[in-house]
């Protein structure tokens, strides 16, 4: 998908599949849980994925895994703001802030984050309202309920028909309170109230999302699917399904796949892009 993705002071080229880099700030997510929990290793864990080849670093401070309960304002904020603004200074790429909730949002744009990534699909009119007062870029994704009873029974008429009504009803919402359409990115939400005959619907159904005409975010990395699919219990050793389902996102016209590894995703990608490209002499 040509064009760019304005957030803040970054237009992002839509030229290659971009790699958003994860930064979790918790001590409870299911796939680095406390790997990160502070903000000196959180902060140095980010400047590593840079390194790596990261487009988009995004920093989150609340598990939203299943089952996860939600963290006060003031203890998302404190262990966010600080790598953000760190991360914002000492790196040049675009710092996403995973938030669910207005204040941390509104916080971290003040401490530099160029994107808001909410995985409630800026339902709550206060996310709507800090966004329509920013020039950040913004991740609507899906998500069925709230994550603390999402995967008790999810169910859909029409899986992709449904995610795809919801992105395109939260995109209009944000452009009716004047967030240019250029700034939006959407996100079909792997895992979030989907069974994996939901997820692998959605996935096969990227082409489909596109044409709602904004970029779109994949992030699949060392979920249960993998786990499901494979029988890899450990979500760290979910590499290789994490590497595949990037590469089928990118594929499928993904513009962004959000991922733990890196340096193991642009190598990826890059021998497909060197692949279609008809690297080195020219059109494949
Ligand atoms: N997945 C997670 C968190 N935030 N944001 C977007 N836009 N899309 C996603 O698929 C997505 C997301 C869950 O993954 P992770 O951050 O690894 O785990 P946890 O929620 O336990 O911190």
């Amino acid at each position: 998908m040509a064009g760019v993705w304005r957030c803040g002071r970054h237009a992002l080229a839509l030229e290659r599949t971009l790699v958003m880099g994860i930064v979790n700030v918790t001590p409870d997510s299911f796939s680095d849980g406390g790997d990160y929990a502070t903000a000196e290793a959180a902060v140095e864990h980010g400047l590593r994925l840079v390194e790596e080849g990261a487009d988009i670093l995004d920093v989150g401070g609340e598990s939203t895994r299943p089952g996860s309960q939600e963290v006060p304002s003031e203890v998302e904020a404190a262990r966010v703001l600080p790598v953000v603004e760190r991360l914002a200074r000492e790196t040049g790429v675009p710092i996403s802030v995973d938030t669910r909730h207005a204040e941390v949002a509104r916080a971290a744009l003040g401490a530099g984050a160029s994107i808001v990534n909410d995985v409630s699909g800026f339902r709550d009119p206060a996310m709507v309202e800090v966004a329509a007062g920013s020039d950040a870029g913004l991740v609507v994704m899906h998500m069925l309920g709230e994550p603390r009873t999402m995967q008790a029974d999810p169910r859909y008429g029409d899986v992709v028909a449904e995610v795809k009504a919801f992105l395109a009803q939260r995109a209009e919402a944000l452009k009716a309170a004047g967030v240019g359409a250029d700034r939006i990115c959407v996100d079909p939400g792997i895992g979030f109230g989907k069974t994996l005959e939901h997820n692998l619907a959605l996935l096969r159904a990227l082409p489909q999302l596109g044409e709602l005409g904004y970029p779109v975010l994949v992030g699949a990395s060392r979920k249960r699917m993998i786990g499901d699919i494979t029988g890899e219990a450990e979500p760290k050793r979910r590499l290789g399904g994490s590497v595949g389902v990037a590469v089928w996102a990118a594929v499928h016209g993904a513009a962004v796949v959000r991922v733990h590894d890196v340096r193991e995703t642009r190598q990826a990608l890059a021998v497909w892009e060197a692949l279609v490209s008809g690297w080195p002499g020219g059109a494949a």
